[in-house]
C-alpha cells in the first residue's frame, strides 16, 4: 500500500521489514458467516451500506482513547506528522451519524474513540474488530493511547504497559458469558512494548517506563480513592493497597486495558497500551494540575506513537535513516 506525502511525490510504504508474512484480523464467531449483512450500529457502518474494503483496507495503525476531543486533536496531528496532503481542519468524522464515538483516517492510520470503561471500550472494539476483518486488513497494530493515575512516578510520566492486571493484580480479564465467568488473558505483544520503548529513548522531553498496568471497574471506589460520593475504608486501607499493588509492579491504573488487551489478543491484533499519569496515586486522589499542564501531558502519549508510526513507515529523520543504512 503506497500513501503519498503532500510536498513531494515521495511515496510512503506501509509494508513491514521482517515480518514473516501477512497477519489478518481473526473473528471467531461462526454465526457471522451466516448474516446476510453486518451492521455496526455504534459506529454508523455495516458491510451492505458502507464499502468497508475500499475505506480501511489500507489500515495499519489503529490508535484508540478514551475521548472523542483527543483522538481528533490526533488525527490532526498526524495529518501534519505525515505532511499529507489537505487542510488537517477538514477531517470528517466517519462515524458522525452517531455520537457514540468518533473515528477519523489519516492515510493508513484510524483514530478512534472508546468512551470510558470496559463497557464502553468492548462494544466499540466488537465492532471496530469486526470493521477491520470486513475491510480485510492485514498486519495491524493497535495501540490504546490514554490517561492513566500514577503510582509512586511523577505525574506526566508515560506508561507502556507490559502486562495488564486486574483488581488483584492477576493478568486476566473475566467476561461473563450468559452464567458463566469466562477467564482470558490480557498478554500483550512485548515485542511492540520494546519498539516503543526504544522509540521513546529518542524523547528527552518526557520520561517513558515501562511497567504493570492495573485496569478497575471505577474510578473512585475501585481505584481506592477516598473522594467518591461513597466510601467505606480509611487513608490508610487505601495506602496499604496501592503498595501492594506497586510491589506487584503496577505503575499505572486506568480503566480499559485488560479488556482491550484480551480481546485483541483473541484477534490476532498486535497491541499496546501507552498512557500518560496524571497524578501519582501515593500522594493524592484529585487531580490538580492545570488545564494547560493536563493537555501538554495527554500530547505524549501522542507524540511517541507519531514518532513510532513514522519509523514504521520509513519517515523517521534523515540521519537515524543514514546510520542504520547497510553500506
Ligand atoms: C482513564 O481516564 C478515564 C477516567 O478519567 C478512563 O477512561 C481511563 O481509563
Ligand atoms: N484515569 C484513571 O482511570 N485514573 C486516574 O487516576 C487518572 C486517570
Amino acid at each position: 500500500m503506497t500513501f503519498f506525502l503532500a510536498d513531494s511525490n515521495k511515496p510512503i510504504k506501509t509494508e513491514r521489514k521482517n515480518y514473516g508474512g501477512s497477519q489478518l484480523v481473526y473473528v471467531k464467531n461462526p454465526h457471522l458467516d451466516l448474516m446476510d449483512e453486518d451492521i455496526l450500529y455504534h459506529l454508523d457502518l455495516g458491510t451492505k451500506t458502507h464499502n468497508l474494503p475500499a475505506m480501511f483496507g489500507d489500515i495499519k495503525f489503529v490508535c484508540m482513547g478514551g475521548s472523542p476531543n483527543r483522538m481528533k486533536a490526533f488525527a490532526q496531528f498526524m495529518h501534519k506528522e505525515l505532511g499529507l496532503k489537505g487542510d488537517a481542519k477538514d477531517m470528517t468524522d466517519i462515524c458522525a451519524g452517531t455520537d457514540r464515538y468518533c473515528m477519523y483516517k489519516v492515510g493508513p492510520v484510524l483514530s478512534i474513540s472508546h468512551g470510558m470503561g470496559v463497557p464502553s471500550i468492548s462494544i466499540m472494539l466488537h465492532e471496530l474488530i469486526k470493521l477491520l476483518h470486513h475491510a480485510k486488513c492485514c498486519d495491524v497494530t493497535i495501540i490504546r493511547i490514554g490517561t492513566s493515575g500514577g503510582l509512586g512516578i511523577e505525574p506526566g510520566c508515560v506508561v507502556i504497559t507490559d502486562k495488564a492486571v486486574d483488581s488483584f493484580f492477576k493478568p486476566q480479564f473475566e467476561q461473563v458469558i450468559l452464567d458463566k465467568v469466562v477467564v482470558r488473558s490480557t498478554e500483550l505483544d512485548q515485542e511492540l512494548a520494546e519498539e516503543l520503548l526504544e522509540c521513546s529513548r529518542e524523547i528527552e522531553d518526557f520520561p517513558t517506563l515501562v511497567g504493570h498496568t492495573m485496569c478497575t471497574y471505577d474510578f473512585y471506589e475501585g481505584q481506592g480513592r477516598l473522594d467518591g460520593a461513597l466510601c467505606s475504608f480509611s487513608n490508610e486501607k487505601k495506602l496499604e493497597y496501592l503498595k501492594r499493588a506497586y510491589d506487584a509492579g503496577v505503575r499505572n491504573i486506568e480503566m480499559e486495558s485488560t479488556v482491550f488487551a484480551a480481546m485483541c489478543r483473541l484477534c490476532g491484533l498486535k497491541a499496546a497500551v501507552v498512557c500518560v499519569t496524571l497524578l501519582d496515586r501515593l500522594e493524592g486522589d484529585q487531580i490538580t494540575a492545570s488545564h494547560e499542564v493536563l493537555v501538554e501531558y495527554q500530547r505524549r502519549p501522542q507524540q511517541l506513537i507519531s514518532m513510532f508510526i513514522k519509523k514504521r513507515l520509513g519517515l523517521w529523520n534523515q540521519k537515524e535513516l543514514l546510520d542504520n543504512a547497510v553500506v
